[in-house]
This record gives structure tokens, sequence and C-alpha cells, in this order.
């Protein structure tokens, strides 16, 4: 799905301030899904404006009254009304616009809620994370994704929805409107410089944990420096974002889709590559039984935004994502985030509660200072950098085949060769090799209660597995393993992110009842959810830490925590 409102405003002739959010953003991204033959695949779901009652569910009337009389202003009072808010630029259309952005999300909330569609993704703008009830802000005029989350709870009587902000800004107007709000989850990343950059407020940094009953359901996650790549955004997402997105269970995720985390963008000037973005939206489709919204915020580098929109759509509509490179595990900088975040939430969050305490981050504030005053500040513009465009993502034809036993139906939709008798002995042959070769990761035995295994997966599993990178996923099942349905098919899901999908399972005779809820996962239908899960056993969590720890000397993606150690 795709809701692609080509908005007709541009304010950089009138303020030359505004030269990089530009019509050409969306332009750009949607001749790209075009070109890559993306478009076609998708269902074009038509934009509405969002009624004054939608507008409500987030903001004052009076400032909805201001923002209508925008339209009948001169220039020159236009100028003035954009004076009292920070970093925002108001265009006689652009009243019209935010109107046609939130409710291009809100039909968008629709189609998934109906089932029209899976998933999808609404192309607008103006961008709206950083708008508030009363306030205008950071190119925002409307909270688009702040107001399809209270629609979809009202509407559609929903219990919980996870808001995911990946843009490189915090969406503090998210943060402001949902901070006592147990019913939203809202996770940010952004960059923050401790404090130094836009918008520069002491309630980004990650002990901003929400208020009163919605205390543990704001996540910031602050990079106090630039130049975060994959590994750091990936390492966030296994040991952060996942397992408590996984424990708090959301009826719908809706992603503040901006792209300006992504290299070359002259706001973020972040390093990972625009592919990332197929794996983070990947690691969210199994959750909410796959209704996924995500809506774009900000990414001014009209190269990288392009590539990273089209990672994105190209992963909502099932293709298997790209071998993820150059994993070489998080910066310290990141770890130390990182650990901040774990141990500020650890009493909110069950998966999180071994944790270790917060350290000290005076010292290391002090060690980055020393560093940045000897690197002398060397400006290097994003917008000269160069990186490789994402190699072309395949559809494959068949997405799943199934060798079965004689007297085993084949479930719709996959292609079923015969038994033994037919089977290839070239395709034989191949399978004793990479079986032979492969690395098989035994889950330890004590994880058949669904929160310790999936502990186990989360933060362990998916990250050694991203660091591996393996050109072969071979899950084998054991008779008997006591993992339940859904539990497995969360665990094919996800595994589906590595070796570009390939995935081959085994399973054993007189396992016929796992054979449709296996095909179904290996044919990308979204596991269902697991229910809100309970504490993982302590026996269970004492195992896995320990085998974390042993390991993350020889795998960077296991750490937690940086060289202060926990
Ligand atoms: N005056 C979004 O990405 N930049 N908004 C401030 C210093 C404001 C970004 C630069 C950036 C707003 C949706
Ligand atoms: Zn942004």
């Amino acid at each position: 799905s795709l809701s692609p409102s080509t908005l007709k405003f541009s304010n950089s002739l009138s303020y030359p301030a505004c030269k990089i959010e530009v019509p050409e953003r969306l332009t750009v991204s949607h001749e790209a899904l075009i070109k890559n033959g993306l478009a076609d695949r998708c269902v074009s779901v038509p934009v509405r404006e969002a009624t004054d009652a939608d507008i409500l569910l987030v903001h004052s009337e009076e400032y909805l009254e201001a923002v209508k009389k925008t339209p009948y202003m001169t220039l020159e009072d236009l100028k003035e009304f954009t004076l009292q808010y920070g970093d925002v630029y108001f265009h006689p259309n652009i009243y019209h616009c935010a109107k046609l952005a939130a409710g291009a999300a809100l039909q968008l909330v629709d189609s998934v809620m109906t089932g029209k569609v899976r998933n999808g993704m609404a192309l607008v703008r103006p961008p709206g994370h950083h708008s508030m009830s009363s306030a205008a802000n950071g190119f925002c005029v409307f909270n688009n994704v702040a107001i399809a989350a209270q629609y979809a709870k009202q509407k559609y009587g929903l219990k919980r929805v996870l808001i995911v902000d990946w843009d490189v800004h915090h969406g503090q107007g998210v943060q402001y409107c949902f901070e006592d709000d147990p019913s939203v989850l809202y996770f940010s990343w952004h960059r923050y410089e401790h404090q130094k950059f836009w918008p520069q407020l002491r309630e980004s940094d990650y002990d901003s944990v929400g208020k009163e009953k919605g205390a543990g359901f704001n996540i910031n996650v602050p990079w106090n420096k630039v130049g975060m790549k994959n590994s750091d955004y990936l390492s966030v997402f296994c040991h952060v974002l996942l397992p408590v997105a996984y424990e708090f269970c959301p009826d719908l995720v809706l992603v503040c889709a901006g792209f300006d985390s992504a290299i070359g963008d002259p706001e973020g000037e972040m390093c990972a590559s625009p592919d990332i973005f197929a794996h983070l939206t990947h690691l969210l489709m199994n959750l909410a039984g796959g209704k996924l919204c995500a809506v774009l915020e900000g990414g001014y580098n009209l190269t990288s935004l392009p590539q990273s929109v089209c990672q994105t759509v190209q992963t909502l509509l099932g293709d298997p994502a790209p071998r993820p490179a150059n994993l070489d595990g998080p910066c310290e900088s990141a770890l130390e985030s990182l650990h901040c975040v774990r141990s500020a939430h650890r009493q909110y969050w069950s998966c999180l509660k071994h944790a270790g305490i917060a350290i000290s981050t005076k010292r290391v504030k002090l060690a980055e200072e020393e560093e940045r005053l000897e690197k002398g500040d060397e400006e290097k513009s994003q917008e000269e950098q160069v990186w490789p465009e994402p190699p072309k993502r395949v559809t494959p034809p068949i997405r799943a085949a199934l060798v079965l036993p004689n007297g085993v139906a084949c479930p719709d939709g996959c292609e079923s060769f015969g038994a033994s008798e037919d089977a290839d002995p070239v395709i034989v042959n191949k399978l004793r090799y990479v079986a032979a070769a492969s690395c098989l990761f035994v889950l330890p035995q004590g994880c058949s209660d669904a929160s310790g295994f999936l502990q186990a997966v989360l933060g362990l599993l998916l990250p050694l597995g991203y660091e591996y990178d393996p050109s072969l996923v071979l899950l084998v099942r054991m008779p008997d393993s006591g993992v339940c349905d859904s539990v497995w098919q969360q665990l094919t899901g996800l595994l589906q992110g590595l070796a570009q999908g390939h995935t081959l399972v085994l399973m054993q005779e007189g396992e016929k009842e796992r054979v449709a809820p296996t095909a179904s996962a290996l044919l990308g239908d979204a596991a269902p959810s697991l229910g809100q899960l309970h504490s993982p056993l302590p026996e269970d969590v004492e195992v896995l830490e320990r085998l974390r720890h042993r390991l993350q000397g020889d795998w960077k993606l296991l750490q937690t925590t940086g060289e202060t150690g926990e």
C-alpha cells in the first residue's frame, strides 16, 4: 500500500532557510518506486483531508484555528506567524497539504486495520513528529503519526500502539503527546550530542522514560556522536527495541519513517546504508500480526532518501532483505547509549531486568570532549559522501518449496517437490554439502518457555546471525521441542532477514501438524503475536546472559555495554 500525495508547496523561495524540505523529496521517492517496479506492486490508497475532529485528537482548538487562517494571510503576515515557532515555514498552501498528510496516514491506518492491505507506507509532506499540541516545529504542522495513533485507538479500540521513530531527530511532539499514556509505546533514536544538537532538549535524553502511568513507555536512545553505522542501529534494535516491543505486544505498529538517519543526509550526518532500512522494517513485520504503517518524516539527501524508501517498501512487499553489509559491531559511544537506555528501563521491562546498573557517564563525556577537540571538528559535507547503490533485490518466483513425505498435504501457496523418489540428486547433494558446512546453533533446552526463548532469539541468535552473515539459514526442528507454533513462526520469520531469506527448515517424521504453520512463516505471512509476555525464568536468563558474555569477545553485536563493563 502506498499513498503518494505529491504535495505542491515549496517554501524555499520565500524561506531560504528551508532549502532542504522540498517537493523533490516526494517526487524522487515516487519516481524511484516506479523505476524499481515497486509502485505497480502496491495498492494505491487515495488520500483524504484530515477532518477537524481528527486533528483535534492531538492538537488544541486555538492552534488549529490559527493554522486555518494561514492560507489567507499575506506573505508578510505568514513570515510573522512563522516566527513564533521553531524551524518551520508556512506557505499559503501548507495548511491544505498538512491536512492531506495527516489524512493519508489515517487512510493507511484504515486500510491496514480493515485488512484491505497488510501494511503500507504513506509518502507525505509536511512531516509531523516535531509538531506539538499548540505549536508547529521542525518543518512539521500537524503530528501525522500521533494523530494516527489516537485515531487507531479510538476507531478500532486498540489497546496498545507501538510508534517506532527512526528519523534522526527526536520526535518531541510525539513524546509530549503520549508521555503519560501507557497504551502508546514511543521509541525514538536521535542525534543528540549531549544536548548540543537540535532541538537541544533535556527531555530527549535516555532518562525521559515517560510519566506517571506512562512510565516506561517512552524510550529515547540518544546518539552522542555522528557517523553511526548499521551495527549501531541493529544493535539497538536487538538489545532494546525488539525485546521491549515483544513484551509490549502491540496491536499496531506505526513508524515515523524519517530517512535523515541514512548516509549522506545533511541533517543526520550518520553513516548507515540505505539497505539497513530493509532490516529495520523486516524486524518489525512480525509484531502486531504484521499490521505496520510507515509514514514519511525527514530525509533530505535526494540520492539516499529514494534508496531508503525503496528498501523499506520492497521489504513491506515481502521481498527478502539484502545481505547486511559491514557489521563490525557498535561503536563505543553507541554502546554507552545502549547501556544507559537499558539501565533506565530495567525497572519497567522484565526483558531488561538483568541489564547492568547505570554507570557514570561523566567520565565518558569528558573523554568524548577530548576526542572532539583532537579531531578539530573537520567538517566533511554529508552531501559529498559517496556510497554504492544498494544491489538490486530479487523477487523470487517461488517463495517456498516443500519436500513432503507421502500423505502430507501441501499447504496453499507452496510448491511441492515429490518425496525422495523424485528428489533431484543434485539438490540432495547440495543439501548435504550445506548441512556439513553450516554452523548449527542449538537453543538452550530450558527455553521452551516463550519469553525465555524469545529473549534468546532477540538478544543472542539474531545479533549472532547478523554478524556471522550466513549464506543459508538451516533451521532444524527437533520433535517434542516444546516450542509452540507461534513462537516457532516468530523464529522462522525473524531469521528470514538473514542470508537473503535463504532458509532451509528440516523437520522430522511425526511433525505433520507443524508443516502448515512453518510453510506460512516461510511464505512471509506475519507470525501471530505471542501475547503479553511474562518474565522469563531466572534460570533461563542466567544461562543466556552467561552465554552472551562468553561470546561477546568474538561477536561484537552481542555487546550491550562499553569498555567500562557491567
Ligand atoms: N536551525 C524533520 O526531520 N533544523 N525535521 C534546524 C538549525 C530543523 C527536521 C537546523 C530540522 C527539522 C521532520
Ligand atoms: Zn528528521
